[in-house]
């Protein structure tokens, strides 16, 4: 993978990092990949800001760096025919206590453009939002995002309370975001974790299919 886009999220030069998105469209790079060298530009920064190289406002910079380029990418991802998962319905929101989203937004882009029909609850949603939701509308399958890990007990709290509310059966839990793996699938009880976009859109597509049988 090139490494000049993930220097430029990085280093939160902003132009030179649109300049590059663009000419990598131009070149017929797929908007997956591109969108991956971003994801691992904001990392750095990340781990830079926990490193007290960054500051806050680093961070800040580097949601509105990674928005102004999602701009540009969002149209260049592949549409995958919305008539398969017509009625398929998936709600998704970011855990309690985390407003990180950016990761999230982009996951319901792509379920939006393969004809799922998409809840979204928003940020900082409690466990009782997500189980009010599913009884609402019915939908067999919730998404969620965490990127703090203090904030992955309430994963947890979600799972338990569908365990308590009869509802665990009836629903399929995926999380995805940054410090979740295996252990973290484990640990909260969910159904299958991913910190990856592409990822992500199979382990749907396997449960989509699994429903129409
Ligand atoms: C941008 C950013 C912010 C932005 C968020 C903007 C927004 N609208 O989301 C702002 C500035 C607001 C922010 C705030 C904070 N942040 Co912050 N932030 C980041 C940063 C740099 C990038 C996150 C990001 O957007 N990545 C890009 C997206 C595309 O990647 P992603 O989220 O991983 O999503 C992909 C996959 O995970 C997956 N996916 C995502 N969601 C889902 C959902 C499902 C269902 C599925 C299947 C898949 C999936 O698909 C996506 C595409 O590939 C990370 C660093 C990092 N390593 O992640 C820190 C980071 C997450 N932040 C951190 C911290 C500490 C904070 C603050 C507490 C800072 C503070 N002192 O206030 C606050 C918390 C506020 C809160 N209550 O939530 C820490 C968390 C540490 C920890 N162990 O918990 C990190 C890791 C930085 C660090 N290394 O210290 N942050």
């Amino acid at each position: 993978m090139s490494n000049d886009l993930i220097d430029a999220m990085a280093n939160l030069e902003e132009d030179r990092a649109i300049d590059i998105v663009r000419k990598k469209i131009e070149d017929g790079e797929t908007a997956f990949d591109i969108v991956e060298q971003c994801r691992k530009g904001v990392e750095i920064v990340g781990k830079k800001y926990s490193e007290g190289k960054y500051y806050l406002s680093d961070l800040i910079m580097s949601e509105a760096i990674f928005k102004e380029v999602m701009d540009i990418i969002e149209p260049h991802f592949p549409k995958n025919g919305t008539e398969s998962h017509n009625g398929i319905k998936v709600i998704m929101g970011t855990i309690q206590g985390d407003i990180h989203d950016l990761g999230k937004n982009i996951v319901i882009y792509l379920l939006r453009s393969s004809g799922y029909s998409v809840y979204d609850l928003g940020v900082d949603v409690p466990p009782e939002r997500f189980v009010e939701a599913i009884e609402e509308t019915g939908a067999r399958i919730v998404g969620v995002c965490v990127l703090l890990t203090f904030c992955i007990g309430y994963v947890k709290e979600l799972v338990d309370l569908l365990e308590e509310t009869g509802l665990r059966e009836k629903v399929t839990v995926v999380v995805g975001g940054y410090p979740v793996d295996e252990q973290v699938r484990k640990y909260t009880g969910v159904d299958y974790v991913s910190n990856d976009g592409v990822m992500a859109l199979d382990i749907f597509e396997r449960i989509a299919d699994s429903l129409k049988k």
